[in-house]
């Protein structure tokens, strides 16, 4: 049968999470766009269909991490737990694209393989793993951040005679640990919410950790009326002070100094903020904590305390708090009953940064000094190939035949973490160098979306349909957020996906904006006064300055 579904488009959407839904709504129903999405995944969900593992949980309050963008959803929609699980947060973009439709503008089951532009007709070429190819003048990319599982990279992991696992790739299937030996490699936020909850039937659980995190209470509850009903009664007023906060969360308590108040008031603020949950006490206590080591100190020493009240056996406690480093460099994890699960008597704690993991065996995990830990599952918790990984697995190439991973090969260049010098008309939603992760991310994906919207129209009102920034503005862009990320503490964490330094071989540079949210929303809005400046507009033949 010859297929008559048409290969040409307006435009190209990469994902079906949350920024590929929202941008083919705006772009098909909005703006009458002729639009393809196309996703690995079965169906809708992004990140929320990969990481289906046993306590996966969104970090932020789900009356904030949600679309904004349409007031009729925010009201009618109800979420149960303060801090929804996964299949809650799934259920949610599974309505999402009923409510408007939009499955039927995704091919599920496809990945994009190649992304080409041609300069003669400037024109973008996908291919896909359906060996499809599909041409479109924009690519709005939605592939996510946190999307590229991080490659195994223990030498003999295919021949373990048990089950691996990876929390990035979870099975769909149901998974039971009863009566199993689990080990698990990795306590980022994802192996910390995993051994929460595996700890609770697993046989006996072997957590192999090299770096202990300072994890904090999530806060999570069941979601209680009367407050529903009052943000409900509020939301447009949530929602802007949500976007002119640092973290898009409307939080409203942050004091500037840890230094400058006495040693109980600190302690006062730590605590109220320990309690009360979310990332409160990385973001809402003192501002100076990831830009001033002394200050970070005081954190870093009050989680520290916490943990080892927590756990009862003092070696654990001792493994578990954190030293070395500052808190929040590396991503800050959100628990529930994390340290306790380490007073049960099935879970032990091992030390891989001394004696490190040297190859998976086919009955376990051997170590550099030849002790030898028997599995009948290994759970892979080891995080991915943050902001940068999704993009360059597109094989991306631009004008003139420049390869994005030539153009990337010492580090993300971006201009506005959205758009890079030599890739025309692709726009990267939440991309490196943008506020991306440190700001509620479908807040920042609503935001990269709209501008991008705005600038599609901007160019059609002129009878132009060629955008791209200028070298020189994507040049200042990577020094300015090199320079934001080099005034925090963020450089002096040994391992961070924020810096890329998870990855052996990655470049060290900063993945994230580190100015906040509304600092980047006002220069963003700045460069649409100015005429989108930093951009060069043309029309597919001739350019305009
Ligand atoms: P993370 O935060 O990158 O955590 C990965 C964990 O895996 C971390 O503890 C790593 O230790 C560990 N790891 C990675 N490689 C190894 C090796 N070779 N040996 C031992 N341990 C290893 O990923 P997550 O999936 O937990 O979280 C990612 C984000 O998803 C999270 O921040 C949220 O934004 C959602 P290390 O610290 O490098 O010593």
């Amino acid at each position: 049968m010859v297929s008559t579904e048409p290969t040409t488009h307006d435009a190209i959407v990469v994902g079906a999470g949350f920024a590929g839904l929202y941008a083919v709504h705006v772009l098909r129903d909005r703006r009458h766009m002729q639009v393809i999405g196309f996703d690995a995944a079965g169906d809708v969900g992004g990140t929320w269909y990969w990481n289906r593992y046993p306590g996966a949980r969104v970090d932020i309050e789900s009356v904030h991490y949600s679309y904004s963008f349409d007031d009729e959803l925010q009201q009618e929609w109800h979420w149960t737990e303060r801090f929804p699980a996964q299949a809650e947060i799934l259920s949610y973009l599974e309505h999402v694209a009923d409510r408007y439709d939009l499955r039927r503008s995704f091919r599920f089951n496809t990945r994009v393989v190649s992304l080409t532009w041609d300069d003669t007709d400037a024109m973008w070429t996908a291919t896909t793993s359906a060996g499809t190819t599909h041409r479109a003048r924009f690519v709005i990319s939605g592939a996510g951040t946190l999307s590229v599982p991080k490659e195994p990279e223990f030498p003999g992991v295919e021949d373990f005679a048990g089950e691996v696992l990876m929390t990035g790739n979870w099975p769909h299937h149901e998974v039971s640990f009863e009566g199993k030996r689990v080990g698990i490699i990795g306590v980022g936020s994802s192996g910390i919410q995993a051994i929460s909850e595996i700890a609770k039937t697993a046989g006996h659980l072997t957590v192999l950790q090299r770096t202990p995190n300072y994890a904090t209470p999530i806060g999570n509850y069941p979601t209680r009326p009367d407050e529903e009903a009052a943000e409900k009664a509020d939301y447009r007023a949530i929602r802007d002070a949500s976007r002119n906060h640092f973290l898009g969360v409307p939080y409203s308590e942050v004091q500037p100094s840890a230094l400058a108040v006495s040693p109980e008031e600190r302690r006062r603020v730590f605590d109220d903020r320990w309690n009360r949950g979310g990332f409160r006490l990385f973001i809402d206590s003192f501002g100076d904590i990831l830009f001033d080591k002394a200050a970070n100190d005081t954190v870093a020493s009050y989680i520290r305390e916490r943990i080892r009240e927590r756990v009862h056996d003092p070696a654990k406690a001792e493994l578990l708090a954190p030293e070395g480093y500052p808190y929040g460099t590396k991503r800050p994890p959100l628990e529930t009953d994390y340290y306790e699960a380490y007073n049960r008597p099935n879970v032990d704690l091992v030390d891989v940064k001394g004696n490190p993991i040297a190859a998976v065996t086919p009955t376990g995990v051997r170590l550099a000094d030849g002790t030898e830990h028997d599995f009948d599952m290994l759970i892979l918790a080891t995080g991915f190939d943050a902001c940068t990984g999704p993009l360059l697995a597109m094989n991306i190439t631009g004008r003139g035949g420049l390869r994005l991973a030539d153009h990337w090969a010492d580090g993300p260049q971006t201009y506005l973490g959205l758009m890079a010098a030599g890739f025309p008309n692709l726009f990267m939603i939440t991309g490196p160098q943008s506020p991306s992760v440190l700001y509620n991310m479908p807040l920042a994906i609503e935001d990269h979306v709209d501008f991008t919207v705005a600038a599609l129209d901007h160019l059609r009102e002129r009878g132009l349909d060629v955008i791209e920034p200028e070298p020189s503005a994507e040049a200042a862009w990577v020094a300015h957020t090199n320079e934001l990320a080099e005034a925090t503490l963020l450089p002096d964490s040994p391992t961070s996906w924020y810096m890329g330094n998870n990855i052996p071989g990655k470049p060290r540079r900063v993945l994230v904006y580190l100015g906040g949210a509304p600092a980047y929303r006002a220069k963003c809005d700045e460069v649409v006064a100015a005429g989108y400046e930093g951009f060069t507009l043309s029309s597919a033949s001739r350019v305009f300055a």
